[in-house]
């Protein structure tokens, strides 16, 4: 089954497996406000196990976080962060705006290379992404500005 979020305004997500059920999620981050927040009024409830692939941010500044699946993600407009590493063979487009991909590894730890049409492919342990409009890559050691 293919799971899409759409975000509609400024938001940070991380794509996370739920391993617990949502109002348990939502008492741990919100112990003393979880009666005010979660009033189930202007309110997003994913369900308990549901593991999110793709993403389709929206115009401002997204931080996104990959999860373990292949996801396939594009920011929109904005200025982007992607933070990569956790797992699957990802698509990502940052679209307008100076976006970044992040990895907590070092520049010797991933290789990449331009294809045609624009796409940067890179590979790391344990994963893969094939990227679009991204214009750096930062590393552990060094920030990489994309041509
Ligand atoms: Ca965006
Ligand atoms: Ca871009």
């Amino acid at each position: 089954m293919n799971h899409s979020l759409l975000i509609i305004t400024h938001i940070v997500i991380a794509l996370v497996e739920l391993t617990t059920s949502f109002d348990k999620f939502i008492d741990g981050v919100y112990s003393q406000q979880s009666s005010s927040i979660y009033t189930g009024t202007k309110n997003l409830g994913i369900a308990y196990g549901t593991i999110i692939e793709n993403l389709i941010g929206g115009s401002a500044a997204d931080t996104v976080n990959d999860n373990k699946v292949d996801n396939d993600i594009k920011t929109g407009s904005g200025n982007d962060t992607i933070v990569l590493g956790a797992g699957g063979y990802d698509t990502i487009d940052g679209g307008a705006g100076t976006d970044i991909v992040s990895l907590a590894l070092t520049k010797s730890q991933v290789t990449y290379e331009a294809g045609s049409n624009g796409l940067i492919r890179l590979v790391g342990t344990p994963f893969a992404a094939d990227l679009y409009n991204i214009e750096k890559l930062t590393f552990t050691d060094q920030t990489v500005t994309l041509a």
